[in-house]
């Protein structure tokens, strides 16, 4: 039984999620995905358009997905790794070299896959309009 971890945010998911997922499996038996807390985006600066919940609700609804775990810190990894007998952390190819993930070289194997080009949670908010509220005030689109 391979077990797989990978880390995200998951914000609006969308198809680039659902490649890493499905090839992240594809890669072992079993996989975790540990989703961003609310508090831990504000640490990535990061602001989500779904909070945790609803973000962990929808990635527990992939059929790749076998558990899901919340992400509070950046130094929970080694502790995520050990406890969930990880076998290879899954990342997409972004994070290659990051030290967060290289670190953990010596306890589990580390896979970086491509990203998938031309889809972002950023990108979606883009094309729909949707900025970032201004002083708090929700910018709406001008048509
Ligand atoms: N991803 C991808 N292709 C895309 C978009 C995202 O392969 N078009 C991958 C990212 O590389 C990442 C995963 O999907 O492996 C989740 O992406 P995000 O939700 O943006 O997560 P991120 O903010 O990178 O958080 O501790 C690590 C962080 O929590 C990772």
């Amino acid at each position: 039984m391979k077990r797989i971890l990978t880390y995200g945010t998951f914000d609006l998911l969308h198809h680039g999620h659902i490649e890493i997922l499905r090839r992240a499996k594809a890669l072992g038996d079993y996989l975790v995905v540990a989703v961003s807390s609310d508090e831990f985006n504000a640490i990535k600066n990061k602001k989500a358009y779904h909070n945790y919940e609803t973000r962990k609700k929808m990635l527990e609804a992939v059929r790749y997905v076998d558990l899901v775990i919340p992400e509070n810190t950046w130094e929970q990894k080694r502790n995520d790794v050990l406890e969930y007998k990880i076998d290879t952390v899954v990342m997409g190819s972004d994070w290659e070299g990051d030290k967060n993930f290289e670190c953990l070289r010596d306890i589990c194997e580390v896979v970086y896959l491509p990203r998938t080009e031309g889809i972002s949670t950023t990108k979606i908010k883009k094309d729909l309009g949707l900025q970032e509220p201004v002083n708090g005030v929700d910018q709406i689109p001008n048509n």
